[in-house]
């Protein structure tokens, strides 16, 4: 771990305001139980990946208000303008076989895009297979980025970059026309310490269903989320 993640992390506790009002929304077992929320990181991703080689246990969540090298996917960069979104980086060890992991960024883009539809009432659509738009503009990312040893699956970290309360002047310039944030769709600020609770809140629930009966219910969600059904008919 890098000295200057050591010093400015700092781990949820019962007793602050943030932690009290993070923790009034989740109803999780596992997921954001430790999380730790920093001002500014380069890639939550990359110190999620830092604690999960430490031995981080499965449902640590890596939260901050400013990426400085937001990473997607290909050595694609990922642009995360101070609080206007949510950057959380969540360490998943499941017991499965390696050739599954490709499943998992649909896993969190259906839980993600309920989580849209309750909070926003907006009808995203999933992008296969980690993007999610509001008519042709995307709204989120996902990154999953996984360690093997051998046959073995040590962790997953599953990154998500969900545009909440960016205006068009946050983005950059190549982004004006392809990007769009919940607050631009709704005319809305966006509670993110509420949305990250019940975004950890519904993926737990779609991560544990795919654990214990495969890829079928979330593959039939995704497609619910993309006919003309709205999300919470599935
Ligand atoms: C992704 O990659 O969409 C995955 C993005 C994952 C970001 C999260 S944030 C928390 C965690 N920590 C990280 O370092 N990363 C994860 P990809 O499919 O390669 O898409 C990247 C492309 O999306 C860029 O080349 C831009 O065209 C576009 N893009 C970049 N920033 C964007 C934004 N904020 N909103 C919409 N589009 C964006």
């Amino acid at each position: 771990m890098q000295q200057d993640d050591t010093t400015r992390l700092h781990t949820v506790q019962q007793d602050d305001i943030f932690g009290l009002q993070f923790r009034q929304y989740l109803t999780t077992r596992r997921l954001g139980r430790i999380l730790r929320s920093l001002d500014q990181v380069d890639s939550t991703n990359r110190l999620a990946q830092s604690l999960a080689s430490e031995g981080a246990p499965e449902g640590t969540v890596v939260w901050a208000r400013h990426q400085t090298s937001g990473r997607g996917r290909l050595g694609r960069s990922w642009s995360s303008p101070a609080g206007k979104g949510l950057w959380f980086s969540i360490v998943l060890t499941p017991a499965v076989s390696p050739a599954t992991v490709s499943q998992i960024p649909l896993v969190a883009a259906v839980a993600v895009a309920r989580s849209v539809v309750r909070v926003t009432q907006l009808t995203p659509r999933i992008k296969w297979p980690n993007d999610i738009m509001i008519g042709r503009r995307k709204v989120c990312g996902i990154l999953a980025e996984s360690r093997v040893q051998g046959d073995t699956l040590e962790y997953v970290i599953l990154g998500i970059g969900l545009n909440t309360n960016a205006t068009a002047g946050d983005f950059p310039p190549e982004l004006t026309t392809t990007a769009t944030s919940l607050f631009l769709e709704t005319g809305k600020p966006v509670d993110d310490i509420a949305l990250l609770a019940n975004i950890l809140n519904e993926i737990e629930l779609w991560y544990d269903l795919w654990l214990e009966r495969g890829f079928g219910p979330i593959q039939e969600a995704w497609q619910a989320q993309n006919s003309s059904r709205p999300a919470s008919a599935i």
